[in-house]
């Protein structure tokens, strides 16, 4: 009888905060060699009703921007945007070559396992904002990247 009481409370506390926030999955940022001054962080998003991800910050790095990575002639170009559109329940990726959180004027090296922090700024349709905070493990450009990844790189000057 008690843990149906409490599996109960566990479940209402959980839909609570699942229905008021954005679930972020697997979130990496790639690691860095010394003096570069740039990198990337990529993560999975699933909002629970229409939303926006509009603004990310993070300690380690001076500038945060929302960026967007295209192929145009051939070359791969990437451009901030004003942010990326999360439809209700699906999961929408951020990842090499698409969409990213463009981490710019880097306070230092980021090392591979490095837990980096990173806060995420959400918008309703409402307009009604919420923040959510995270820590993205940081993987080294030699690690198992995807082959298709390890393409953009080269053309993808951070
Ligand atoms: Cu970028």
């Amino acid at each position: 009888m008690k843990h149906t009481v409490l599996a109960t409370l566990i479940a209402t506390v959980c839909s609570t905060s699942a229905f008021a926030q954005v679930a972020v999955k697997d979130a990496w940022v790639r690691a860095t060699v010394p003096q570069q001054t740039a990198t990337g962080a990529f993560m999975q998003l699933t909002a629970p009703a229409d939303s926006k991800l509009i603004e990310a910050k993070s300690s380690i790095a001076g500038i945060v921007e929302i960026h967007e990575m295209k192929m145009e002639n051939n070359v791969m170009k990437m451009r901030a945007v004003e942010g990326v559109v999360l439809p209700a329940g699906k999961a929408v990726e951020l990842k090499p070559g698409g969409y990213h959180v463009m981490l710019m004027d880097l306070k230092g090296q980021v090392k591979a396992d490095d837990r980096v922090p990173l806060t995420l700024v959400f918008e309703g349709r409402d307009k009604k904002r919420e923040t959510v905070e995270i820590k993205a493990a940081a993987r080294s450009l030699t690690g198992a990247a995807p082959k298709a990844a390890a393409k953009d790189d080269r053309q993808h000057k951070y």
